[in-house]
């Protein structure tokens, strides 16, 4: 078979998965959970009948299936940089960027993911990368932390020598590479129970923040979740607290809608894990880490500017609120759920609205209808038509285009729910570094929003082509 990016950047998700099951079983459970929970809400909703019914074909195509996101965190400009040029040869590219800083973590992170519609619908393999940002520590972990990262090497020599000569070759490999590639890439995201920092150093870092510890003591950048997605988030939630797992508290994201819009996501959270240590002696000595976990995601929506304004303002009350509600009020019958509800409304859960106010991107496309009546003639008056009217004639149809990236609150709630609930607070009055990622990156980061208009601009240009019309379509 010929080259085949798309092919090789579903093998190695597909191979990483692997790992990550043998290397956490819960994550395995995880998997065959979500897919239950699929199967039963589409029973439901076939039970069910109605305009709701789902269609497991429209739903659950393969994409769904397959589908994975997944997150590590590194040290070092040559780490991100060597990353960026590994997912690269994969047709993954940095798409967003996102401060952590926010959330409370000395770190930022951009997404690698596919960028165009094809790529996407056959595997839309993403891997949210965090990078330690070192001028936000204290002068002695930013010491530790250097001598660390500095002496260790999480690309294998094989994999560096691969890289440059799928640059020379074009990004692209022969079948025998490609295998290698993979084989070697994993390497690089393998646990190893073995730290590289001594125990007193551990826990200084620890102290500082515990994910600093987790992306300066270990030799690779471990994977530290994957995340099999879901139609049927709330359903998944309640079957993992009925199975026992150590599920997060509640969804982060949005409240459940008739329009799912951007990102649900929960998770189980990270488990405690035996690692070893060496002393003074060279000896290992043991003890325990907690980092790596389960999560699952819904996908909803990609919300335009306007309506992600609409989202962040709205979210940011809620928050607000809700942390002014007082603990012992707890029982008051005040939630989070109930505040997501209640402020939520002011984003319009209508697919109409949300088309006709520029709320949400979608893709246009000829009804059948109008490919017929085309076919057999001309069809007369469109010159004077809109968009809208387009719409209400029934000549042209919409889909809503589905949010490919990450929310950085909700990853800040992701990441605390691992850090057992400890929140701890550092510096961060930092303003967010988008210049000083690029130059780590070796490039600049794409904007996730140009992304998706150019796909609904494509595909309005492609319907005034079509139609044959002079002017040129738009929201
Ligand atoms: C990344 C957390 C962010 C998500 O889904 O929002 C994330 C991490 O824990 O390293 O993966
Ligand atoms: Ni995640």
């Amino acid at each position: 078979m010929g080259w085949d990016q798309d092919a090789l950047r579903a093998q190695f998700c597909h191979a990483l998965s692997e790992m990550y099951k043998s290397e956490v079983p819960l994550y395995g459970d995880l998997v065959d959970l979500v897919w239950h929970a699929d199967a039963k809400a589409v029973q439901a909703s076939q039970e069910l009948g109605g305009p709701s019914v789902i269609n497991p074909d429209d739903v659950l195509p393969s994409r769904n299936r397959v589908e994975r996101h997944g997150a590590i965190r590194l040290g070092t400009a040559h780490e991100l940089a060597t990353i960026r040029r590994m997912f690269a040869i994969m047709g993954m590219h940095p798409v967003g960027y996102y401060d952590l800083t926010t959330a409370g973590f000395p770190m930022h992170a951009t997404a690698f993911r596919p960028k165009d519609r094809s790529s996407l619908a056959k595997h839309p393999f993403r891997v949210f990368t965090t990078v330690l940002r070192m001028e936000l520590l204290t002068e002695r972990t930013r010491q530790l932390a250097q001598a660390a990262l500095n002496q260790r090497q999480i690309f294998t020599d094989r994999l560096m020598a691969l890289i440059d000569l799928a640059e020379q070759q074009n990004h692209r490999l022969t079948p025998q590479q490609s295998a290698e590639f993979i084989a070697e890439g994993l390497e690089t995201f393998r646990w190893h129970s073995k730290a590289t920092v001594t125990m007193p150093e551990y826990q200084l870092l620890k102290a500082e923040h515990p994910l600093i510890a987790d992306i300066v003591s270990f030799p690779s950048c471990h994977i530290n979740h994957l995340t099999p997605r879901t139609i049927d988030i709330d359903l998944v939630q309640k079957l993992m607290l009925d199975h026992g797992m150590p599920a997060k508290e509640r969804i982060e994201g949005p409240p459940k809608r008739q329009c799912p819009i951007l990102l649900r996501q929960t998770s189980f959270k990270a488990l405690e894990e035996t690692v070893y240590f060496r002393d003074a002696q060279g000896a290992y000595v043991k003890g325990s880490h907690t980092a790596r976990f389960g999560e699952v995601e819904q996908r909803g929506y990609a919300l335009t500017r306007k309506g992600r304004q609409i989202y962040d303002r709205v979210l940011d009350r809620v928050n607000r609120e809700w942390a002014e509600v007082p603990p012992q009020q707890s029982g008051s019958g005040v939630t989070y759920e109930g505040l997501l509800e209640k402020h939520f409304v002011q984003l319009p859960d209508d697919l109409g609205l949300l088309q006709a106010q520029n709320l949400a991107y979608f893709c246009y496309r000829l009804t059948g209808e109008a490919e017929k009546s085309l076919q057999s003639g001309r069809v007369v008056g469109l010159e004077s038509m809109g968009l809208a009217q387009l719409l209400e004639n029934k000549i042209v149809e919409c889909e809503p285009i589905i949010y490919e990236d990450f929310l950085p609150l909700s990853a800040g709630g992701i990441f605390n729910s691992n850090l057992g609930n400890k929140a701890t607070q550092l510096i961060m009055e930092a303003d967010a570094d988008l210049d000083g990622f690029q130059r780590m990156l070796g490039m600049s980061i794409i904007d996730e929003f140009h992304l998706y208009e150019k796909m609904q601009n494509d595909s309005l240009e492609n319907c005034r082509r079509q139609l044959g019309l002079q002017q040129m379509l738009s929201v």
